[in-house]
């Protein structure tokens, strides 16, 4: 805190520090894009109340608050587009590391000034299976059942962190998923409340009645951070930042408007309440997330190493428009003044931002919780109005030649699925009649509804044997 003084001018700086009230707000995964999103939003709030200072909970690693504790939880957010800028953002007052101290993080869930909880875990967190279900064969699920009252995941402290609350008559809760899921409060709702049934009789129907579980939709391209990062903005703030983040100029949050009472005011921080969440949620997870997977794949295998240097490839780019204006709008309900022609140019205009180098390796991880969300969905959909699914097939079919290709370099990808996939993959021989029925039998990606689907199958083996042409 002691160093905000000596930041210059031009950085900005939060409006309100110093000895704060409790941690309002609790958030599990203070990862990049929470700090970059969520928090920054919240950081606005606290120039009017104090209350809102968010209390970060990882559930893995110790490396975020090993490297945020000794600065005050304080951090820089560059802001990099057609003009850059350098803020400090001081919502994140302290972060708890949930193995160290289980207790203390169920203690915050359970605290009556805890009114918000706020959750980016990534699709993987959520233990649900490819029914969107809670997977009760989970690892983690397995062990919160066995020790209910030292959780392991996410949901299992959601579960123990209410039924404290039920037994102390604590006020309800908000809880808000922050993550690229399709309606993911009703999701995460849906896993809660199969957990807390298995746990006892009552709590599920009490959580129902007590906590709300807001449908949220979150956006802003958010490339890791890198030692170039550590280094300008040392250059810049004129003091090391152990973990500067940084992300382009847009940035949304929609809400549902749903929420217990007792929350902050989100709306003063620029947070849209909306009771459509639906429409903004389909048509961001599908066009711009739908359109980066593809990019990461099928640039991948073109030997490109960002999504400004994908879209400047005239074949892709082409390919990802056409897909994104002919295949993926025609599945969409455009919310209440969202034009969407001008929303997919906004998109292809938010990739070839030049002043951000997104990883296509970093979009790529976690495929199999990926592929169902943005790709699949929307083959589903456009398979029942009989339209092509040509363009939509090509980047299924590049992510298994780079599952593939990876695994002939000896080099497992970053997913839940990794070792299947590694063996998956060392099998394959870069023909579609072997390996396309390979990965088509990875149940928790591929629903049985498409893969007896003799169109889909079909023209995924063709825009296989197509890319391994192309090598
Ligand atoms: C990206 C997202 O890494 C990925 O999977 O597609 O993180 C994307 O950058 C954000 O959803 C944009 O809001």
């Amino acid at each position: 805190m002691a160093h905000l003084d000596r930041l210059r001018a031009e950085v900005g700086r939060p409006d309100r520090l110093g000895k704060s009230l409790p941690p309002g707000i609790l958030h599990f995964g203070p990862g990049a894009f929470h700090r970059v999103h969520q928090a920054w939003f919240v950081d606005k709030l606290l120039a009017d109340d104090g209350r809102w200072t968010i209390c970060g909970v990882s559930l893995r690693s110790p490396e975020v608050r090993d490297a945020l504790a000794p600065q005050d939880g304080l951090y820089t957010l560059a802001i990099l587009d057609q003009h850059t800028s350098y803020e400090v953002v001081g919502s994140l007052r302290e972060i708890l590391v949930a193995p160290e101290d289980p207790e203390n993080v169920l203690t915050r869930l359970a605290a009556p000034t805890t009114r918000v909880v706020t959750i980016t875990v990534t699709e993987k967190g959520y233990c649900l299976d490819a029914a969107g279900e809670l997977d009760t064969t989970h690892a983690d699920i397995q062990r919160d059942l066995r020790l209910p009252h030292l959780p392991t995941s996410l949901i299992g402290y959601l579960v123990e962190g209410l039924r404290r609350r039920r037994a102390e008559g604590t006020e309800p809760l908000t809880v808000i998923s922050c993550d690229n899921l399709i309606d993911n409060g009703a999701r995460l709702a849906r896993a809660v409340g199969q957990l807390a049934e298995l746990r006892e009789p009552g709590l599920a129907h009490w959580i129902e009645d007590h906590t709300s579980f807001p449908r949220t939709m979150v956006d802003s391209i958010t490339p890791a951070t890198t030692d170039e990062l550590r280094a300008r903005v040392k250059s810049v703030l004129g003091m090391e930042d152990r973990w500067p983040v940084q992300r382009e100029s847009f940035v949304q949050w929609v809400l549902e408007d749903r929420l217990a009472v007792g929350g902050p005011d989100w709306a003063s921080a620029g947070v849209t309440l909306t009771d459509d969440v639906a429409g903004y949620d389909h048509a961001k997870l599908r066009l711009l997330n739908g359109a980066h997977s593809s990019l990461a794949y099928l640039g991948l295998l073109a030997g490109h190493e960002t999504v400004a240097e994908a879209m400047r490839d005239e074949r892709l780019c082409s390919l990802i428009t056409a897909m994104m204006k002919e295949d993926v709008r025609p599945t969409l309900r455009a919310p209440r003044g969202l034009d969407l022609n001008a929303y997919i140019d906004a998109i292809l205009q938010r990739f070839r931002n030049p002043a951000i180098r997104h990883a296509l390796a970093q979009i790529a991880c976690d495929g199999s919780q990926k592929l169902p969300i943005r790709l699949l969905g929307t083959i589903r959909d456009n398979l029942e109005a009989g339209r092509s699914i040509e363009r939509l097939c090509v980047p299924v079919a590049g992510w298994m030649h780079f599952v593939r290709r990876q695994a002939a370099r000896g080099e497992r990808v970053t997913d839940p699925l990794a070792e299947r996939l590694f063996a998956l993959g060392r099998a394959c021989q870069n023909r579609s009649k072997l390996d396309v029925p390979a990965f088509l039998g990875l149940d928790t990606v591929f629903p049985a509804s498409l893969v007896q689907n003799a169109t889909f199958t079909n023209t995924v083996a063709q825009a296989y044997d197509e890319l391994a042409v192309e090598g």
